[in-house]
């Protein structure tokens, strides 16, 4: 490590510390003119990682690395790309403003290639560790070309670590030799409200060898340790190491006269020691004292250096929240801000003049050229976009299996992917399923049986060695296609995550599929939304859902879980009832998870399907009769769209029956009841809520902007439909999902669906207590188009 650069590196913390705090003053100026509110949360959280950040991106990082930042160290993040060349003035002058950089590291919305976005504490975290998993894999299938692996590095807060899926992840990690690996954190001993409590350093550390992983603690940097060399030191050490964090904090904040009253009035005359702190200034007492291995570039240097295996490692660095700012240490300073004061201190000592806050090199000592050549040879930045492109995979046309008279859509998943796993194609070869313990219960198992588990280590199966019978194998090998979990579904969708990520971030196209009960959707449901965020793309099946689960009980029936496919971003939601349906809902997702296109909305949908996203296919245990129909090229597009008429309205029709998934027979059954009482009565398939609704929401919106043409296609199914027409709706789980279907073009409507928590039973009793079967539907159709009694509604 030579002394040029240490020069040169400390002259970019001081411009990264600049710029980052420049942009949220600038940042706090928009928001102020507008609506007076304060932007907080960065200023001091952003200043603790700027060394370490300086280091790392200037010096230690290569282009196959892949950082996971801090949420609130974003402006530093930001501030780097600058330097860097790969961010904007504009974007950084509009920082947290409309079209600016974003206040959290973002993939989607940021344009200076964030590896990993953050937000929601904890899961860009658990995101590396997931990563470095998913770059073995693609390593070992041989996808990944001459890439060399890259170490997947997550910036920590040291309150994040409270987040329950960090440890989730370690444990995962550790059953599956996790490696290239590094959690860096930043132990400002501060969270949002507060101090955190004293030791958590050695809690941490006990916790991370326990897992296996390597521990470096960083704590003093150099000036420090010098002065503990001298004589009289060890008292020192003794006094800082023994200091409780809000004292030290405190006197941060106060500065050098504080420091030395604190230590004059503890250490009392200790002779040589205390003759070495009197002969420095205030401002040098409060720079050693101060003096953390985490704001120390040659500490960190040496430290990452000397990291030269691929072992996971977590380094515990000390730092100041707020470091080299007027907020340093105050235990409020989380949502503090700098006032134009105090800003103008920072200038004056920053040395820069205004009207050139943004300049490159303004307020630096070393030479132009010198700083300009070193930042063109920066590793981190050679190597062209840091976003990787794959191919497009060709996928097949259509799925075809044999289905059976009576199935449940579930037994149709499991039937499909076997039929995947039999094909010897570049697409077979690349799809990789996950499950959460629910490998056999979600119908994975043949597929699995197929093509094995993954391991870097090869594990064979002792009961098939042992020649026990034994419906599933077990076995793993470096090309098995199944990775196993653990219970955590957090782990399965933050794994989903990075298995869906693999093309952008490795280079190699994968077919992700996660199976979970439906019910647990729920349990990892921020780590879906963050997946979604991040534009993961990949395929989620919920099973089994809804009270079909009844004799389960009410802890294992999902109710709510449609409405969240509708409302989550990024995710496609389909809800088939046969098998015929799922394989073409299948076929198509295949090949929309990997569509990645700019295009305006489809004008027949008003979807923006060329765009592409992820898919949740809510599937059902229970055995349905399939219907005996062949597969047109209208049907599978009405499957796709979202609805199709399984029994067309006439022109005087009363009621139309509108169902999705697994209540079909019932919805069949009380429109065959009431065909004589009620004229033309019309059966609406839904097989897709979320496509119906996003599609008449965006076609009304292109109407509102001056497209009179626009149609979605529920309102081209719902115009023929006569107005005063009443609509039942019908599905297992929330009535809201397609209680909407009403106003696409003024029917009434009365939603049927489940809105208390379920309970054991047998599902008639159950599909009776909760007003979902044939009768219910006859009902409520009677109550909605009145005319003379439907006489099977007594008889029922
Ligand atoms: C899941 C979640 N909960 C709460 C928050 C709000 N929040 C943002 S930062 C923070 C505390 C951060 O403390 P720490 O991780 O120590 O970072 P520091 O600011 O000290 O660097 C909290 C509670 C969040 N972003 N995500
Ligand atoms: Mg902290």
């Amino acid at each position: 490590m030579t002394k040029d650069l240490l020069d040169v590196l400390s002259a970019l913390e001081r411009k990264v510390l600049w710029l980052a705090a420049w942009m949220i003053h600038e940042a706090n100026h928009l928001r102020e003119n507008v609506d007076g509110l304060k932007v907080g949360g960065h200023q001091a959280s952003s200043a603790s990682l700027s060394t370490i950040m300086t280091a790392l991106y200037f010096h230690v990082l290569r282009p196959q690395d892949r950082v996971a930042v801090k949420p609130h160290a974003s402006p530093i993040f930001h501030a780097i790309q600058y330097l860097l060349g790969r961010q904007s003035r504009d974007k950084l002058a509009a920082f947290r403003g409309y079209k600016g950089a974003q206040s959290y590291p973002s993939r989607t919305k940021d344009t200076d290639d964030v590896d990993f976005s953050t937000g929601s504490v904890g899961l860009g975290v658990a995101q590396t560790l997931f990563a470095s998993l998913v770059q073995d894999y693609v390593h070992d299938h041989g996808f990944a070309g001459d890439r060399p692996p890259g170490r997947m590095i997550a910036l920590v807060g040291d309150a994040e670590m409270d987040e329950g899926n960090i440890f989730e992840a370690l444990l995962e990690g550790w059953k599956q030799g996790v490696r290239n690996c590094w959690w860096i954190i930043d132990y400002n001993r501060q969270s949002l409200d507060a101090v955190v409590r004293e030791g958590l350093w050695e809690q941490y550390e006990k916790l991370f060898r326990a897992f296996g992983w390597d521990v470096v603690i960083l704590k003093y940097g150099v000036l420090l340790e010098e002065a503990f060399k001298k004589p009289g030191g060890d008292k020192l050490r003794a006094w800082i190491d023994h200091c409780p964090n809000q004292l030290y904090s405190a006197l941060t904040f106060q500065g050098g006269a504080a420091w030395r009253r604190r230590l004059t009035d503890d250490l009392g005359d200790q002779g040589p020691l205390s003759a070495m702190l009197d002969a420095l200034s205030d401002d040098d007492l409060a720079r050693l004292m101060t003096n953390l291995a985490g704001h120390d570039l040659p500490t960190l240097l040496d430290a990452f250096g000397k990291i030269d295996h691929d072992r996971p490692t977590c380094i515990i660095a000390y730092t100041v929240k707020g470091h080299g700012l007027p907020l340093a240490g105050h235990k409020d300073n989380h949502a503090g801000l700098m006032t134009s004061a105090q800003m103008e201190i920072l200038r004056t000592a920053m040395q820069v003049r205004p009207g050139h806050e943004w300049d490159f090199f303004e307020g630096l000592s070393l030479p132009e050229h010198e700083l300009r050549s070193f930042l063109e040879k920066v590793p981190f930045a050679q190597g062209g976009p840091r976003r990787l492109q794959a191919a497009r995979v060709d996928v097949p046309a259509a799925l075809t299996v044999e289905i059976a008279p009576t199935m449940s859509t579930q037994q149709g998943f499991g039937v499909l992917l076997n039929e995947v796993g039999k094909q010897k194609s570049d697409f077979s070869d690349r799809i990789v399923t996950t499950s959460p313990d629910v490998t056999m219960s979600t119908n994975l198992g043949a597929f699995v049986n197929r093509r094995g588990l993954f391991a870097r280590q090869p594990m064979v199966d002792t009961f098939k060695s042992e020649r026990i019978p034994s419906t599933l194998t077990w076995e793993f090998s470096p090309k098995g296609q199944h990775m196993e979990l653990g219970i955590a579904e957090m782990n399965l969708f933050i794994l989903l995550s990075a298995l869906g990520l693999s093309h952008s971030l490795f280079g190699a196209r994968l077919f992700p599929i996660g199976t979970l009960y439906d019910p647990f959707v729920c349990r990892g449901l921020d780590a879906l939304n963050y997946a979604c965020y991040q534009d993961a793309r990949f395929i989620l099946v919920g099973t089994p859902s809804g009270i079909t689960l009844a004799p389960e009980g009410g802890a294992h029936q999902s109710i709510g879980t449609p409405l969240i496919g509708m409302a989550q971003d990024g995710l496609a939601a389909f809800e088939p009832s046969f098998v015929d349906e799922l394989a073409v809902i299948l076929g198509f997702a295949f090949d929309y998870i990997q569509r990645d296109g700019e295009g305006e909305a489809c004008e027949r949908t008003w979807l923006r399907d060329e765009t592409g996203g992820s898919v949740y296919l809510r599937l059902s245990t229970r055995p349905v009769e399939q219907p005996q129909r062949a597969m047109t090229p209208e049907l599978r597009q009405g499957i796709i769209d979202g609805a199709y008429w399984m029994r067309k309205p006439g022109p005087n029709c009363q009621v139309v029956v509108a169902y999705t998934g697994a209540i079909a027979p019932e919805a069949i059954q009380a429109v065959g009841l009431m065909a004589e009482d009620r004229r033309d009565i019309g059966l609406l398939a839904v097989t897709s809520a979320d496509r119906l609704n996003a599609g008449w929401t965006a076609a009304s919106r292109a109407r509102e902007r001056g497209l009179p043409h626009a149609r979605s296609h529920i309102e081209r199914l719902l115009a023929e439909v006569p107005p005063h027409c009443g609509i039942v709706t019908v599905l297992d789980g929330h009535p809201a999902t397609l209680a909407w279907l009403g106003a696409v073009a003024g029917h009434r409507t009365r939603p049927l669906g489940v809105e208390h928590f379920g309970q054991t039973g047998a599902l008639p009793d159950l599909h009776r207590h909760y007003g979902i079967d044939a009768n219910a539907i006859v009902a409520a159709a009677q109550a909605i188009a009145p005319g003379r009694p439907i006489r099977y509604l007594k008889a029922l």
